[in-house]
């Protein structure tokens, strides 16, 4: 690790908090931007007036944190991401300052309850899953650990949608974040940045004999970036997440009918409405469409003008811009930067190619989130050229130039076909632009989000570039906040840990593990099982309120929660609640230890399989729920609206964490930690970071099952695999099957369930059956959750599991993840403040 850069090496205390003050602000801000007194306000008024009130002590730090940045001149990292899933601010706000339990006694001693306040604010979802969230942690990490950094993001107007349940189906409601205005939030007009689309490139040499390369007749729209402040903990550091919104470059000018570019006014200004309307709602799939190629032109332009802006007012020498800067892209959604980059140098600071070319390379750095086919971006070489006409002249240099590459690598060596190198690794061909290859090419590092996944990029899916450029491939393991997902989301567990072994795991995780010694300890564990209980009950309650059902909290809260996705097999999952359903029918005197299955998912808005899966999930626990026949043994519950804040609630009160998807399709999941974090056993497949979880704590504290990532790898290389002789020979699974289809769960409409039937069967041979390997892996799946009944039955064994579960998280805290890109890709020092 680097040392610090700023003179004082202890960091600054959190600056007393003083209560008077505070509700003086309050009920001064409740006066000032509603006229009204605090008994008068409603409850978003009073939300809108706190959060100002904590934003004016934020802003200090934020002004102290920018100045010391200015003074040291220290290397940013950039953190490009069209997606940062953030939740809510206030809570997060007040637990990084420090302040959150004198807040919470303020506001009481006014009457006022903090809980209920938090609930004011809108999730700000600019993201859909597991990535925009691994960002969101990974700013919390960077601004607690001191290091200078910025979010690059799109403020979208509407977020992820908000998913309403109407007759057991998905329907998608508009997410209006904004509607009652954004008090963290700073709009930044003098940033602003103007982006260019479409038009033409023309060519002239100028008076040195520089070819100069000028974009023509395009549309452009104004960048304007609004700053949110990222607050680490204790340690007075602010860090900023800047997102761009975008307006016309001109408003209408009625001299605009005078020129004839009535009609182009008209199109710039529909360009700026359309460009951040909205963010696209799929996790894991691209979808190809222009906007969105817009979108990530739009957001990447401004960013890295300003990077090079920020960079050149207080520099000379572009040469060494690289010291100084860094871009990390999130996925290959923000990869044109390499592109924009390189045109800005070129065109802008008339650098060669080759200087260019150095610096860019030096400067970017890409993270693969995933190998699932679906998701790798590819434009048609139509769209992309016509969209970004420069940008598209600089991808065809560099893929010329690498084409020359692998040409002279491989030409002379025995037993290589260069051509087949060339058609897997070319940056464009077949009439696509493929944004992984550029990413992988141009830049200093590649890294994959867990170890099982890199590996399997290593040795599979990028084998070709490993080969070529093996020093550029690491692996940097997800991580999560324990500040959020314990501390925030589980006070009580949060202050037990404190109780045993102090509060050092707030910023060192690690240190958790001194709860060990207290696994095996009888009062340790009964004081365990009885928080667990609490955050049952308060769960149990939010579902009463939300969907009208009952639950015990004494059953086993059974969880999967995450997006609806066919390879993480919430269906598998479904299937095997049926299965038991099944079972406690035909035998009702069975010893069945009543169990809460619990659901939460939003699926993309085109993806049918994942809608009907919901409907199957609602459509089973209508009947499950409602049969007297099995005794509210099993109870299902679909959580509307999965999202950042209930996941707080939901992570805090699980028993079991599902973690099932096919082996090799998780590159990494996230949900995983945040549940191990509080306490749940995992439930899973040896995929993605669940194979570190297990290493961690044990396999003899979890449930694994299923085929393993090289079992499902050769199944899908060389064939072998027949759904249809499952279905043939396992009468449990048989005749589950069978009721997707005959109205078990659908009785109006039998057929309702048929295109999930003929997913995992297919009996008219038209697609593959079954890609993920669901019935494959049931009766294992089941086997382990009989395991899991089995061992929740001894309750003091349980408990042991859990508590040894939380004390060995510690690795999948997102400080050791951010400190592991900072010391083996970033390279950047610490700042503390004086
Ligand atoms: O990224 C997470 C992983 C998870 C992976 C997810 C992800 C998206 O949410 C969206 C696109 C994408 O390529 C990958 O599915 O396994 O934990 C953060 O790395």
């Amino acid at each position: 690790m680097k040392k610090s850069v700023a003179a004082s090496e202890k960091p600054v205390k959190a600056k007393e908090f003083d209560k008077e003050l505070f509700k003086r602000s309050v009920e001064y801000n409740v006066r000032t931007l509603y006229r009204k007194n605090l008994e008068e306000a409603d409850a978003q008024q009073i939300f809108q007036a706190v959060s100002y009130a904590i934003k004016d002590r934020i802003v200090e730090n934020w002004m102290e944190t920018q100045k010391a940045y200015e003074k040291e001149d220290p290397k940013m990292v950039y953190y490009m991401s069209m997606e940062f899933l953030m939740g809510r601010a206030l809570g997060n706000n007040l637990i990084n300052l420090k302040a959150y339990k004198p807040v919470a006694e303020a506001l009481e001693e006014l009457g006022l309850d903090l809980n209920l306040i938090e609930d004011q604010e809108p999730d700000a979802a600019l993201g859909n899953g597991g990535l925009g969230r691994l960002a969101a942690c990974f700013l919390d990490s960077l601004a607690t650990l001191g290091y200078p950094a910025y979010g690059c993001g799109i403020r979208y107007r509407y977020g992820m949608f908000k998913q309403e349940i109407r007759d057991g189906y998905q329907v998608e409601v508009p997410d209006n974040w904004l509607m009652n205005g954004n008090p963290f939030e700073l709009r930044r007009p003098e940033y602003a940045k103007i982006v260019k689309f479409g038009g033409y490139v023309s060519v002239h040499t100028d008076e040195n004999g520089r070819n100069v390369f000028t974009q023509e007749g395009y549309q452009s729209v104004k960048a304007v970036p609004f700053d949110f402040p990222i607050v680490g903990y204790g340690n007075g550091i602010v860090n900023t997440l800047r997102i761009w919104d975008a307006e016309p470059v001109e408003c209408f000018q009625l001299d605009s009918f005078d020129k004839g570019d009535y009609q182009k006014a008209v199109e710039q200004e529909n360009l700026a409405r359309n460009i951040v309307e909205v963010l696209y709602p799929n996790d894991n799939h691209y979808a190809g469409k222009e906007l969105r190629l817009k979108q990530q032109y739009f957001f990447i332009s401004a960013s890295v003008q300003e990077a090079v802006e920020k960079y050149m007012r207080k520099h000379d020498d572009i040469h060494k811009f690289y010291e100084k800067v860094t871009f990390q892209l999130n996925d290959t959604h923000p990869t044109v930067a390499i592109a924009e980059l390189m045109r800005v140098l070129m065109d802008d600071y008339y650098l060669t190619w080759e200087e260019a070319w150095e610096i860019t390379t030096k400067t970017c750095a890409y993270t693969n989130h995933t190998i699932m086919a679906e998701a790798l971006e590819k434009w048609p070489i139509e769209l992309f050229s016509r969209l970004l006409p420069r940008i598209y002249q600089i991808v065809e240099e560099i893929n010329r130039r690498f084409i020359l590459d692998i040409q002279q690598k491989y030409s002379n060596v025995p037993g290589v076909d260069v051509q087949e190198k060339i058609r897997k690794m070319a940056i464009i061909y077949d009439g696509q632009v493929k944004m992984a290859n550029m990413a992988i090419v141009s830049g200093y590092s590649v890294n994959g989000v867990a170890r099982l996944h890199t590996e399997i990029l290593e040795k599979q899916e990028l084998k070709d570039f490993y080969e070529m450029f093996p020093e550029r491939f690491n692996n940097k393991t997800n991580g999560i906040t324990q500040r959020r997902f314990l501390l925030h989301a589980n006070p009580l567990l949060a202050d037990w840990v404190t109780a045993h072994v102090g509060d050092d795991w707030i910023t060192d995780l690690p240190q958790i593990s001194r709860l060990k010694v207290y696994a095996d300890d009888k009062k340790a564990q009964q004081e365990f099982m009885n928080i667990k209980y609490q955050n049952k009950v308060r769960l149990a309650k939010y579902i009463l309120e939300h969907n009208g059902i009952e639950v015990d909290p004494r059953s086993i809260f059974d969880v999967q929660v995450k997006r609806l996705h066919e390879y993480k097999r919430q269906l598998l999952n479904i299937l095997h609640v049926m299965h038991l359903y099944n079972e406690l029918k035909e035998h009702p005197e069975l010893d069945f230890y009543p169990r809460t299955f619990i659901f939460g998912a939003k699926a993309a808005a085109g993806y049918r399989n994942a809608k009907l899966t919901i409907k199957l999930i609602n459509s089973v626990a209508d009947v499950v729920n409602n049969d007297p026949a099995i005794n509210g043994k099993i109870k299902v519950v679909f959580i509307e609206n999965y999202n950042v804040s209930n996941a707080e609630i939901i992570f805090a009160a699980a028993d079991v964490s599902e973690q099932i998807s096919t082996a090799s399709k998780e590159a990494s999941g996230t949900g995983n930690m945040k549940f191990m974090l509080n306490g749940a056993l995992t439930l899973g497949t040896m995929d993605g970071a669940n194979v570190e979880i297990v290493e961690e704590v044990g396999e003899e504290n979890a449930f694994i099952f299923g085929l393993s990532a090289q079992e499902v790898i050769n199944y899908e290389n060389h064939g072998g695999y027949d759904p249809m002789e499952i279905f043939n020979n396992d009468q449990d699974v048989r005749k589950v099957l069978m009721q997707l289809i005959n109205g078990t769960f659908a009785p109006g409409d039998p057929e309702l369930f048929r295109p999930l039937y003929n997913s995992l069967l297919n009996t008219q041979c038209t697609a593959k059956a079954d890609t993920y390997f669901i019935l494959k892996d049931f009766k294992s799946y089941a086997e382990a959750q009989k395991r899991v009944e089995a061992a929740y039955r001894d309750e003091d064994n349980w408990a042991k599991s859990a508590i040894l579960n939380v004390s060995c998280s510690g690795k999948f805290t997102s400080d050791r993840t951010i400190q592991q890109y900072v010391d083996e890709i970033w390279h950047l020092d610490k700042v503390v403040l004086k």
